[in-house]
C-alpha cells in the first residue's frame, strides 16, 4: 500500500489556476499537505487559505520554474517530499511551422521542458528521502501525435513525454514512480486565451459545439488516483479526452 497521504507533501507548479489549482484542492483534499507554486503569488495565495479554511493543509510559494537559482532555493525548504506535479506550462500561438515565432517556440520549450526538468532534477533526492516518491509530469495529448498549427506546442509537449518516459528508465529500482498524464481537450480560463493572445474570440472557437470538454477537475481527479494507487503500482501514462474528441483532430462538434 502508499503510505497514507496525511501529512505527506505534494509541491504543484503552475497552481495559480486550471488543471494546477483544481489538482492542489484535490490531493488537499485527500489528505496531502500540498505546496503550491506558481508566478502570481496572490492567485496561490488565495487558493492555499482557501483549502486551509477547508480544513485542508495548503501554503503558497511564488516559483518560476525556468528560473533554476529560485528553484534550487524552493527545494532546501524540503527535507522529504511525496509527490511533485510538474503542471506549469502552456501553449503559444497555432502558427504553422512554416510562420511560428521562434520566441513563442524558445519560451514553449523553457516552460514545458525545462521547467520540469528543473523541478524534477532539484526535488528528486528529496522524492527519494520520502521512500516512496511520485513524479507526475501533466503533458498533453500533443506530446503523443501532431496536428496543424500545434507547432511549438506539440515540439515541446512531446519533450515532456519523453523526459518522463527516459526518467523511469533511469530510476528504475529507486522508490519513485514516474507518472505521465496526457489530457486532451480541457476547457479551462486560461489555455486558450493564453495561446492565442488573449483574443477571447479565437479562444471560445477551440471549444465551439463540443458538448463537453474536459474540466481542470477531471484532470485533477485523474492524478490524485495515480499518485494514491498502492506504491508498486506505477501509471506510467494515462491519457484522457473528452468523449467528443476521439484524436487531436478528429472533435464533434454540434454547430
Ligand atoms: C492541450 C491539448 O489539443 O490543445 O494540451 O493540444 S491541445
Amino acid at each position: 500500500m502508499a503510505p497514507a497521504a496525511t501529512s505527506r507533501i505534494a509541491v504543484v507548479t503552475g497552481a495559480s489556476g486550471g488543471i494546477g489549482a483544481a489538482t492542489a484542492r484535490q490531493l488537499a483534499a485527500a489528505g496531502y499537505r500540498v505546496v503550491l507554486t506558481a508566478r502570481r503569488k496572490e492567485l496561490i495565495e488565495a487558493i492555499a487559505e482557501e483549502i486551509t479554511a477547508s480544513g485542508g493543509a495548503a501554503t503558497a510559494y511564488q516559483l518560476d520554474v525556468t528560473d533554476r537559482d529560485a528553484v534550487d532555493e524552493f527545494a532546501t525548504a524540503f527535507a522529504t517530499i511525496g509527490v511533485l506535479v510538474n503542471n506549469a506550462g502552456g501553449a503559444l500561438g497555432a502558427d504553422p511551422v512554416a510562420t511560428g515565432d521562434p520566441a513563442d517556440w524558445r519560451a514553449m520549450y523553457e516552460t514545458n521542458v525545462i521547467g520540469t526538468l528543473n523541478l524534477t532534477q532539484a526535488l528528486l533526492p528529496k522524492l527519494e528521502a520520502s521512500g516512496d516518491g511520485t513524479v507526475v509530469v501533466i503533458s498533453s495529448t500533443a506530446g503523443h501525435g501532431t496536428y496543424e498549427g500545434g507547432g511549438g506546442y506539440v515540439a515541446a509537449k512531446h519533450g515532456a513525454h519523453v523526459l518522463a518516459e527516459t526518467l523511469r528508465l533511469e530510476i528504475v529500482g529507486r522508490p519513485v514512480r514516474v507518472v505521465e498524464i496526457a489530457p486532451g481537450m480541457v476547457k479551462t480560463d486560461g489555455f486558450a486565451l493564453t495561446r492565442f493572445g488573449g483574443d477571447a474570440q479565437k479562444a471560445a472557437k477551440v471549444y465551439e459545439g463540443v458538448a463537453e470538454p474536459l474540466t481542470a477537475d477531471d484532470v485533477a481527479d485523474t492524478v490524485t488516483w495515480a499518485v494514491t494507487r498502492p506504491s508498486h503500482v506505477n501509471v506510467d501514462l494515462l491519457v484522457l479526452r473528452p468523449r467528443a474528441q476521439a484524436s487531436n483532430t478528429k472533435v464533434h462538434r454540434d454547430v
